[in-house]
Parts: structure tokens; sequence; C-alpha cells
């Protein structure tokens, strides 16, 4: 995760927490931002094709199936724990949006570019980096969509 970071220009910015942070909102807390701030890093499946999505969200924003769907152009499902592990190298609640195992096709939510600076996971419940969006939009070949409810 560290050099995949540094790759892309992004070294350094890694922060550990001191308690865990599943959740957008247990991050936001303990980061002292607004949770709108905190980036979700969220694992669909697509189950016709068995490919994996990765749709990285604002922490205050709730991603609609049905609209995801449209953009994929396939049906999605969320992820389960080990479909997300298996494809990301990483376990739920601590997601990175890069340094994946393997390359997955990402999708910025529109909601993430409303905010100057955001926290996005870096491979554990404990760590967060920081980035603007446009360095994550950058750093993950994400394309943007509005995929909100
Ligand atoms: N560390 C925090 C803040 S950076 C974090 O990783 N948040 S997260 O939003 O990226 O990851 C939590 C998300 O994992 C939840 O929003 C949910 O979509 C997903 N998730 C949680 N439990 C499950 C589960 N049992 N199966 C599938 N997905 C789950």
């Amino acid at each position: 995760m560290a050099s995949a970071l540094a790759a892309q220009g992004m070294g350094g910015r890694t922060r550990e927490l001191p308690d865990s942070t599943r959740t957008a909102a247990e991050a936001g807390a303990a980061l002292g931002c607004e949770v709108g701030q905190i980036v979700k890093s969220l694992v669909f499946r697509v189950p016709s094709t068995d490919a994996a999505v990765l749709v990285l969200a604002s922490g205050s924003t709730r991603v609609d199936v049905g609209k995801l769907a449209a953009v994929v152009g396939e049906p999605v499902e969320q992820a389960t724990g080990s479909f997300v592990r298996e494809r990301t190298g990483f376990a739920i609640g601590g997601v990175a949006p890069v340094g994946l195992v393997s390359p997955v096709t990402t999708y910025v939510e529109r909601g993430v570019l409303a905010w100057d600076r955001v926290w996005a996971a870096a491979g554990s419940p404990r760590t967060v980096f920081d980035a603007t969006p446009s360095e994550l939009v950058d750093a993950t070949g994400g394309t943007v969509v509005d995929a909100a409810e």
C-alpha cells in the first residue's frame, strides 16, 4: 500500500489511527472531519461475468445499485467478504482504492468531488490516507459517475 501511494506521488500521506475505523462514521469521528470527507471503498460483483467493480463514494452517500448497474451495463450485487479479499487483497473495513492485488474497474461517485480533501482507507481499519478528489481519480484511473441514491 505505501509503495502504491508513493508511486502515485502520495508518499507520506498515511496516518495510523488510535482506534479501528471500520465505517466512514467511525473514521470521520477519529479524524475530526466530516463523514462526507471519508471515502468508502465499496466492492460490487457483476454476477454475469464474476467481475469486481470498485466504487469510491463519499461517506455521506448511499450508492444506488440500480444506477450503478446502468453505468456498468450489467446487474451488480454487493460483494461478499471473501470476494472482496480475493479481488482486492484487503479485508472489508480496510479496502484501499490503490494497491489492489489485481486491477479492478473503478468508479468515483461524483459526491466525492464536493470536498477539497478526502480520506480513504489505506489497507487496514486503522490506517487512512488523505488526497484531493482529483488525486484520487488520477491514482485509481477511476471514472467519475453519478450513482447516488
Ligand atoms: N475504514 C473505513 C473508513 S476509511 C472503511 O473502510 N469504510 S468503508 O466504507 O470503505 O468500508 C465499509 C463498507 O464495507 C460498508 O459501507 C459496506 O458497504 C461494506 N461492508 C461491511 N460489511 C459487509 C459485509 N458483511 N459484506 C459486504 N460488504 C460489507
